[in-house]
């Protein structure tokens, strides 16, 4: 049988067949295009109609097809939303969470709420472009929004709404709200009403694996399909990317690599104490039951801004071309933190890492090389922080790392991780998302038993690459640098 997995990611969406025959899952992608956030004023934001357009032309070309996918799920990145009207229409254009509306506001809302009463209700961590921030934002520049505002759907929820009519809110990404308490199991009354956002807009989660409802007549008659149903899955790309960990054993650290790099380890409860504030962890909500206790790192943002910057300035460089000459520039020379907040917002990145580079007295990347060098091995290096965080949170210490994601083809990354950390690094699957997304709706359809099952299959199925740790004293040295250079110790 197969399943269709639509996999939005910050800047490209796919529509991902998965077969699933006896032990096997096979993938084949029948459509993938750009999602290009808008730029318009000072604001950036989604182009949320051509997201739904690009969807409709993947399903189009199930056309023809001789078996159809017996049903269809949708994960995309977390925080933003979209706000709908009585009769179900969006009343804005949903924000994209680098759009600079919500600066300063999280420090405006600690003034209401002290950020130790968020995190002991939430379990979130803090980033300032949080939905709780988002709606903060608004609830001050446009109250009149919320005012007119019936439902809340995080962007999987809406677009499913688009494909379906049917509305509902996912669990695992209503977690990345930072207003949903998983002591109650449920939305956080205080602090909606402490912020005065109604908490009407906001429905009862569902869990991954439940049926929501079949294409609309609207869309079946407009693309000429039958009415395929559509299950939530674990919404949120990294809880997918998490359910499609290959991991044999139960307690494992993974690192789904991409546009971010987020990293941790799936525990059956929150761990939420000051400990985990202090060190700014999250536990989203995972599927079947599980939290995600993981640290979000900037990740090849960084790389991908130099990129298009580069670009812009008529240097266009493929990214295995940038990778090269990485390796031919000197090791060592430049440290960045890559979760400095200088790096969060679309730009000029060239300029903001040579800036960090002087701010902090080290030498100056003078080429395309020598940034590129000083940008990956400043990932591998908060990697090997970040895990070692981990494991004192989780109290396990972990013989490797699992990296899933686009970003495990780019190999001298995956080699400078297991240097840095000094363990091995079992890297694949590289679509881990969208067959996080399959493994949801094979399981929802008793096709696979549970989650350790998918796992195994996923395992059986996907080619893990493993990388030993090299040059073990040079990088122990290099990462006692990079915590002077940083102030991370
Ligand atoms: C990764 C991701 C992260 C989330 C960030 C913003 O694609 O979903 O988990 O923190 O995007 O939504």
């Amino acid at each position: 049988m197969s399943v269709l997995a639509f996999d939005l990611g910050a800047s490209s969406g796919r529509a991902m067949l998965g077969q699933l025959n006896s032990r096997t899952i096979g993938v084949t992608e029948i459509h993938r295009f750009p999602n290009d956030p808008v730029r318009i004023g000072d604001r950036f934001q989604w182009d949320i109609l051509r997201i739904y357009h690009e969807m409709k032309q993947g399903l189009l070309k199930l056309k023809g097809k001789h078996n159809l996918p017996s049903s269809i799920g949708i994960d995309t990145w977390a925080v933003d939303f979209g706000l709908l009207d009585q009769g179900g229409e969006l009343l804005m254009n949903p924000y994209h969470y680098r759009d600079t509306h919500t600066d300063g506001v999280m420090e405006q809302v600690f003034r209401e709420l002290p950020p130790g009463e968020i995190f002991d209700r939430t379990g979130i961590q803090f980033l300032s472009f949080n939905t709780i921030y988002q709606l903060a934002s608004l609830q001050r520049k446009k109250p009149y929004l919320l005012q007119e505002a019936d439902r809340f759907l995080m962007i999987p929820d809406l677009l499913r709404y688009f494909l379906t009519g049917e509305m509902a809110n996912e669990f695992t990404n209503a977690t990345t709200t930072q207003l949903y308490n998983p002591h109650t199991a449920s939305w956080d009354d205080h602090l909606l009403k402490s912020l005065k956002i109604p908490h009407p807009l906001f429905h009862p989660v569902v869990q991954p694996g439940t049926h929501i409802g079949g294409l609309r007549p609207a869309v079946t008659e407009e693309l000429g399909l039958p009415s395929i149903p559509l299950y939530a899955v674990a919404e949120h790309d990294t809880a997918s990317a998490v359910v499609a960990v290959p991991a044999l054993e139960r307690s494992f650290a993974y690192l789904s690599c991409g546009t971010w790099s987020l990293m941790g380890t799936e525990v059956d409860q929150p761990v939420i104490h000051e400990r985990a504030r202090e060190l700014n962890f999250t536990n989203e909500g995972g599927a079947y039951g599980t939290y995600r206790l993981l640290k979000n790192i900037m990740g090849l943002w960084i790389l991908q801004e130099c990129q298009r910057t580069w670009g812009r300035e008529g240097m266009s460089h493929s990214f295995p071309e940038l990778v090269h000459m990485a390796e031919a520039a000197p090791a060592f020379a430049c440290f960045i933190d890559p979760d400095d907040s200088m790096f969060l917002p679309a730009g000029d990145m060239p300029k903001r890492v040579r800036e960090y580079a002087a701010r902090t007295n080290q030498g100056v990347p003078q080429n395309e090389g020598a940034l590129v060098r000083c940008i990956m091995e400043s990932l591998a290096m908060q990697y090997r922080y970040v895990l070692e965080l981990t494991e004192e949170l989780s109290g396990r210490k972990f013989q490797g790392l699992h990296m899933v994601g686009g970003g495990i083809h780019n190999e001298t990354l995956c080699q400078w991780t297991a240097n840095a950390i000094g363990k091995p690094v079992w890297a694949g699957p590289a679509e881990g998302s969208a067959i996080g997304n399959m493994a949801v709706q094979f399981i929802a359809q008793g096709e696979l038993s549970d989650i350790w099952e998918a796992r195994a299959v996923i395992r059986e199925s996907f080619p893990v690459k493993t990388y030993e740790p090299q040059d073990a004293p040079l990088w122990e040295e290099a990462y006692g640098v990079f915590g002077q250079r940083t102030g991370k110790r």
